[in-house]
């Protein structure tokens, strides 16, 4: 067999890591849920959203891709905002992609060039830059944007895409496939996410917090899985506690008559039926956890920190 036939390279088997980052509500998790057809990392209009590296694969007959959601990298306020950089940074390490999300639809800011050299002086694997929510670009700001946001990478490759409607993204993937190794898979072929199912229960609870609340929540709640049991083959039943550092935070959450909580309850238990496949019984209750975000035991007691 003749080795150099191109015919035989281009049918070999591609797969490796690559890492989405992007200073936060760019549009990252979207993204990744795109490409792997499941919801394995939440997704809000509320900067930091996902607080810990989440990964997401793409299993197809050539390739497996594994991507790495980051949390954003931005300006650290507080601990938990500091564990969350310091966890976005690690990961250029050890990728062999990476993609930098912007929100195209605007000129960058300090965050965003801030990126750009971080990724210059870290980051050894190829850059692909990926102009984001091109749904709300106006066409007189095109060319203006598109430089702008170019100069940052010095120049790499990019690609214009929506993540929402799914514009361009198998443009995006094809750059991406160019520049994987070849090798085998790393993850059976139906898993889409590294995650736990308890784990992934807790974001889908999350979420949904985010989703019916709003201001002064996002950044004070963490979910915390009590109670795992299997209680019939088609029936799991699970306790979980929704951590805020406050007790009027307590009441929003809670909400008049417990209102809110059901409502929460009710879109969590939906979701994360869909996960496991059968009928859920969610349990929730709702304590206040003083200033959870700066105790490093807090962070690491609810998995917070790398370590
Ligand atoms: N208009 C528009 N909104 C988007 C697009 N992609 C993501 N979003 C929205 O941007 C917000 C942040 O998305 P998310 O994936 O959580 O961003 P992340 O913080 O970078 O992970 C959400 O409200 C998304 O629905 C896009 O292509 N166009
Ligand atoms: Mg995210």
């Amino acid at each position: 067999m003749n080795l150099s036939d191109p015919n035989r390279v281009a049918s070999a088997h591609k797969s490796g890591f690559v890492a989405v980052v992007g200073k936060p509500n760019v549009g990252k998790s979207t993204l990744v849920n795109a490409y792997v057809g499941a919801k394995v990392a939440i997704v809000s209009s509320k900067p930091q959203t996902t607080r810990r590296v989440i990964r997401g694969i793409l299993t197809r007959p050539d390739a497996q891709v594994v991507f790495v959601d980051t949390p954003g990298i931005h300006k650290p306020q507080h601990r938990l905002g500091k564990a969350m950089v310091d966890a976005a940074a690690a990961v250029l390490s050890e990728v062999d992609v990476v993609v930098f999300m912007v929100d195209g639809a605007r000129l960058p800011d300090e965050d965003d060039t801030r990126i750009g050299q971080l990724l210059d002086q870290r980051c050894h694997a190829p850059v692909l830059l990926a102009l984001n929510k091109m749904d709300r670009l106006k066409p007189a700001d095109v060319q203006t944007v598109t430089a702008a946001h170019w100069a940052i990478v010095q120049h790499a490759d990019w690609m214009r895409i929506c993540a929402t409607r799914g514009d361009n993204l198998d443009k995006l993937l094809d750059q991406i496939l160019a520049r994987l190794p070849i090798g085998p898979e790393l993850y059976p072929a139906d898993q889409v996410t590294d995650q736990t199912l308890q784990a992934i229960a807790a974001e889908l609870i999350r979420e949904q917090v985010l989703l019916q609340t709003r201001q002064e929540i996002p950044h004070a709640v963490a979910v915390a899985i009590e109670e795992w049991e299997a209680r019939r083959a088609d029936l799991t039943r699970i306790a979980a506690t929704i951590y805020v550092e406050r007790d009027s935070q307590k009441g929003i959450v809670i909400g008049a008559g417990g209102a809110r909580l059901k409502q929460i309850g009710q879109g969590a238990r939906t979701q994360i039926e869909q996960w496991i496949g059968h009928q859920v019984y969610l349990e929730l209750w709702v304590k206040v956890r003083d200033k959870w975000r700066e105790r490093e035991n807090s962070l690491r007691e609810l998995g917070l920190t790398q370590t």
